[in-house]
């Protein structure tokens, strides 16, 4: 829009009309209410002198569409989800619970290295994710396993990741739980904190852009999850303000579940969670009660919406939740937390339960069902689990390759020496147990000469 005015010396001059949040300088105008500082547009003069007492504020509050009993709090809004796919979830979130009892069992007997479960958190991952569009490309942080299963990472998929086998995606080069699919559009799982959501910023952004250039394919976001404790990294701040600042189109999932490892949420922030940031970085902010599946796939599919608006913008949607679970295999909780707080927690609500009330009340679930769902998963989850665990470890040289485009010479070394200590020391080393054995180092030197 531009605008024509008449210039100092007498002249017309055509000035550019901005929207305020692209303004570099405003001044005021005559007898004006406020003054336009560029640093706080729209903000009215007041002689009374008062400082912003957040501890004054009402808590933001959380969005729900049942109660804890199941039941819908408001009849004329009602439920969205058909009862196939609420009966689909339900099975989802108990396969989900089903796999990581087990696997946390098979840890503890030496069978696996490490794992993470989700317990108290399957409704925000297997929820959210539902609601997303499969080409929307996603950013987790480690305790979102069902965001994977929903989209289709099968059994076998996890199991392969788990036991660092042959058949895992990743080569075996990764901590279990550090899924990732490139045909899910979901990146890997990184273990440093935070460092996921400046990538999902910066994807994005470069998702504004390819919307825009293909107006004839559907739009996509980019949605990145992280925890509250997540959310006290520089990463976190950096990544919402230019989130904000460059308006791109991504939902920001906080899991709010009250610890990081050993650390309350007390001893995290003194705000009003993650939520009261948001808006302070000019983002659109909900919170939601995540043990409300409902709730969850509703907000996540309104947070959609107005994350496209007018050509993107992001969103920050904070699920609140209670890590039911330890942090992983290497911790206990009981060492800083009430064994009856953690009971209570398991007795008082759960993603699971709320949805079982729900669906038992429409007469869609019984006993019996819970009964035959259960075994069967169990049943599946142990076939892959089985199948994996017998299929060989990754070719040996895979430890070197896709550093570089090509093995370098100083790598060149580094595979000389292993191959020596390997040969040196041959009781130490069952180098049988990876496809090909030491040979497949040998591949890697002749490839080079
Ligand atoms: C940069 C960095 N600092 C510390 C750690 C160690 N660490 C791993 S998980 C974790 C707690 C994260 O808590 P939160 O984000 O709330 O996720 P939750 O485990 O509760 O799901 C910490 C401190 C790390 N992995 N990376
Ligand atoms: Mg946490």
């Amino acid at each position: 829009m531009r605008r024509a005015e008449a210039g100092v010396n007498g002249a017309q001059r055509v000035q550019r009309v901005t929207p305020p949040w692209q303004c570099r300088s405003v001044a005021s105008t005559p007898n004006a209410e406020k003054v336009l500082f560029p640093g706080a547009l729209n903000s009215e003069f007041t002689n009374t002198l008062e400082f912003l007492r957040p501890s004054t504020n009402q808590a933001i509050p959380t969005y729900r569409v049942l109660n804890q009993y199941g039941q819908v709090i408001n009849q004329e809004i009602g439920v969205e989800t058909g009862d196939e796919e609420a009966l689909e979830l339900y099975k989802n979130m108990v396969r989900l619970s089903i796999m990581d009892l087990l696997m946390f069992e098979a840890q503890r007997q030496g069978r696996l290295s490490f794992y993470m479960v989700s317990a108290g958190e399957e409704g925000i991952s297997i929820g959210s994710a539902s609601a997303l569009s499969p080409a929307d490309v996603i950013f987790c942080q480690y305790r979102e396993s069902g965001v994977h299963m929903q989209r289709g990472f099968a059994l076998d998929d996890f199991m392969n990741q788990l036991f660092a086998n042959a058949k895992d995606a990743g080569l075996g080069r990764n901590m279990p739980v550090h899924y990732g699919s490139k045909e899910l559009n979901i990146h890997t799982i990184s273990s440093t904190l935070a460092t996921q959501i400046p990538h999902a910023a910066g994807a994005a952004y470069a998702l504004k852009l390819q919307n825009m250039q293909q107006p004839d394919v559907p739009p996509r976001i980019a949605v990145c999850y992280f925890g509250e404790g997540a959310a006290s990294e520089g990463d976190f701040h950096a990544a919402l303000n230019i989130a904000a600042t460059r308006q791109v189109p991504a939902i920001f999932i906080c899991r709010n579940n009250g610890y990081a490892i050993s650390t309350p949420t007390s001893d995290q922030y003194r705000g009003d969670g993650i939520a009261s940031r948001g808006t302070g970085y000019g983002i659109d902010t909900l919170r939601v009660d995540g043990n409300d599946i409902f709730a969850v796939r509703r907000a996540t599919k309104e947070g959609r919406r107005l994350a496209l608006e007018n050509g993107g913008k992001p969103v920050l949607i904070e699920m609140m939740a209670y890590r039911v679970g330890h942090h992983s295999t290497s911790d206990d909780s009981f060492a800083y937390r009430q064994r009856v707080e953690v009971e209570d927690w398991k007795r008082r609500d759960n993603p699971i339960t709320r949805l079982r009330k729900w669906l038992e009340g429409r007469g869609l679930w019984d006993d019996a069902k819970e009964k035959e769902l259960r075994s069967r998963q169990r049943k599946e989850v142990l076939v892959a689990f089985e199948k994996a665990e017998k299929v060989k470890k990754p070719a040996l040289k895979y430890a070197f390759e896709d550093v570089w485009e090509k093995v370098t010479e100083e790598q060149k070394m580094h595979v000389e020496e292993l191959r020596d200590i390997l040969r040196r020391y041959p009781k130490e080393y069952d180098v049988d147990q990876y496809e090909g054995g030491a040979e497949s180092l040998e591949e890697l030197l002749e490839k080079k000469r």
